[in-house]
């Protein structure tokens, strides 16, 4: 895939997010010292969601403005949250003489203790713990029936669409190189259709991407907010800036409410699917007004993104294992094949398909003491003779594989359509002995959401930047690239070379 300029790490991913000392101003943030339980930082909104003055806060422990019963409240929370699992609990603030609900988050850190209050009025009927839990109960047996990771993406974003009500959600997969693909979409029919649309990985850069592992979802309730900043600037207890990495109330980098702004959202929420603690992909909400679902919801929307996960992580590992099984079949035949034949070469290309099935290429060629067997679609011989003194001098005596030969080796343009794909075994690199499979050129067409190579439009001071502003659909056709080799298929051509390197060895002795 040809992004001429990447600006995943080199440029998005060095925005600093956690420094920013602003949060979004649906809640409050207070840094509390971890001694005293007294504040040494807090939002500058305290008075208008907490109903009191910044001078009643700042500087003052808790107990002056929470009665000691939720002060225990907060302590054994403290006590039972830890720096990965965070237990939300309720406190209540007076404000205007009415009794008002928040939920509250504490975070731990070394000196202090980061404590996000967002106000919550009592769940409503059909967020009613009852309510949601029979909705994940449901959710998680119509996912169970699913076969494929598609039919479970598929089932996910329509159950999701209709238990929170976003105008749009999205499965968006990770690639390779962390770009993202849609693979699956459920819309209110005057939402954008993303559905099948490639994003460049700067759409969601590293350190963006890395705040997944540690937090359940991304929440931007309302894009045009205006921040509330933290007072003082510098938090006492470590003179720098307080990190905000983990908190869910973090203001957001402006260059991303941009970016909502051009999908036509005011509301976002993202949540991560993890499989074996890596992020294979997002569930992304979008709603076209603001949207700022309960704190029930949103942790069952986060139970439900810990379910997908499992399943597509199930349905994942169950493909790969039948391919597996299938490999064996064929190596098992392939081996028959080296016995029952007077040399491994001959072995090898006797009966064609099996070697050419194993490894799902289209033509083989074998190089051992000064000949050539070949199988399948190869190119000329005189070809094959330069690209393994290539291979010589290039590559080291370990299987290796591409998927662009023709950018790596110029001279196989000539025969691309046989040999776009490489895989290479070596017998005895030094004396140039090797098993090559070839697999020919597949043209590929990629959709991109809006084209990649502006996903920065830069200001003319050089300084100022924005994301791209069209998210319409960019073709964009890759050539010289084979079918990508499958690690199930790199494993199998281990297990051929080992079984080839023994047969040598039977054969000599
Ligand atoms: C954040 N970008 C994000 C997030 C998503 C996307 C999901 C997490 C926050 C959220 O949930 O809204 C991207 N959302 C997408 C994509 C789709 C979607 C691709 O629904 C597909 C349909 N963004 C840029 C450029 C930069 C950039 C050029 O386009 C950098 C210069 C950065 N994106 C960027 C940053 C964040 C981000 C810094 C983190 C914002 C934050 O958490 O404060």
């Amino acid at each position: 895939i040809a992004i001429e300029k990447n600006y995943d790490s080199e440029f998005c991913g060095s925005i600093p997010l956690h420094l920013v000392n602003l949060i979004q101003p649906h809640g409050v943030l207070l840094t509390l010292s971890t001694q005293d339980l007294r504040v040494v930082q807090a939002s500058e909104n305290v008075p208008h969601l907490l109903g009191l003055a910044l001078e009643d806060v700042l500087g003052q422990p808790l107990a002056n403005f929470l009665p000691a019963p939720q002060i225990e409240d907060v302590l054994v929370k403290i006590q039972e949250s830890s720096h990965q699992e965070k237990i939300p609990f309720t406190l209540t603030f007076t404000r205007q003489g009415e009794p008002i609900q928040f939920t509250a988050l504490a975070h731990l850190k070394d000196t202090y203790i980061l404590l996000e209050l967002e106000e919550n009025p009592a769940a409503a009927a059909q967020d009613s713990f009852m309510a949601l839990y029979q909705q994940i109960k449901y959710i998680t047996s119509l996912l169970k029936q699913a076969t494929t990771t598609q039919t479970v993406s598929q089932i996910s974003v329509e159950e999701l669409k209709k238990l929170t009500g976003f105008d749009r959600v999205l499965m968006y997969q990770f690639d390779p190189q962390w770009n993202g693909i849609v693979i699956a979409q459920a819309r209110e029919l005057d939402m954008d259709d993303y559905m099948g649309l490639r994003f460049p990985a700067s759409d969601v850069p590293k350190q963006a991407r890395d705040l997944y592992l540690s937090n359940p979802y991304r929440l931007i309730p309302a894009r045009d907010y205006t921040p509330a900043r933290l007072i003082p600037v510098i938090n006492p207890l470590i003179s720098r800036f307080t990190d905000l990495s983990d908190c869910n109330l973090r203001s957001v980098a402006g260059v991303h409410l941009e970016y909502l702004v051009n999908l036509k959202v005011q509301a976002s929420m993202s949540l991560p699917i993890i499989i074996d603690d890596k992020l294979w992909g997002l569930i992304s909400c979008h709603h076209k007004l603001p949207k700022n679902p309960s704190y029930e919801l949103r942790s069952a929307m986060e139970l439900l993104s810990g379910i997908i996960s499992a399943q597509i992580a199930a349905r994942e590992k169950e493909k790969n294992m039948e391919l597996r099984a299938q490999l064996r079949d064929i190596h098992a035949q392939l081996l028959e094949q080296l016995y029952t034949s007077p040399t491994f070469a001959d072995g090898l290309v006797k009966e064609k398909d099996p070697l050419l099935k194993l490894l799902n290429i289209t033509g083989a060629a074998v190089l051992y003491e000064g000949s050539v067997w070949t199988s399948g679609l190869v190119p000329p011989h005189p070809s094959i003779k330069e690209l393994v003194y290539w291979l010589k001098r290039n590559k080291s005596d370990k299987t290796y594989a591409t998927d662009t030969l023709p950018s790596q080796y110029v001279r196989s343009q000539e025969f691309k359509d046989l040999a776009s794909g490489l895989i290479v075994l070596p017998i005895n690199a030094e004396e140039g002995e090797y098993i090559l499979g070839f697999r020919p050129e597949v043209i590929q067409t990629i959709s991109w959401g809006g084209n990649p190579n502006q996903a920065i439009q830069m200001e003319a001071d050089g300084k100022r930047y924005h994301p791209r502003n069209s998210f319409a659909s960019y073709q964009e056709t890759v050539k010289h690239t084979s079918l990508p080799w499958l690690p199930e298929e790199l494993e199998a051509a281990e297990n051929l070379r080992s079984a080839v390197l023994e047969k040598i060895i039977k054969e000599r002795y």
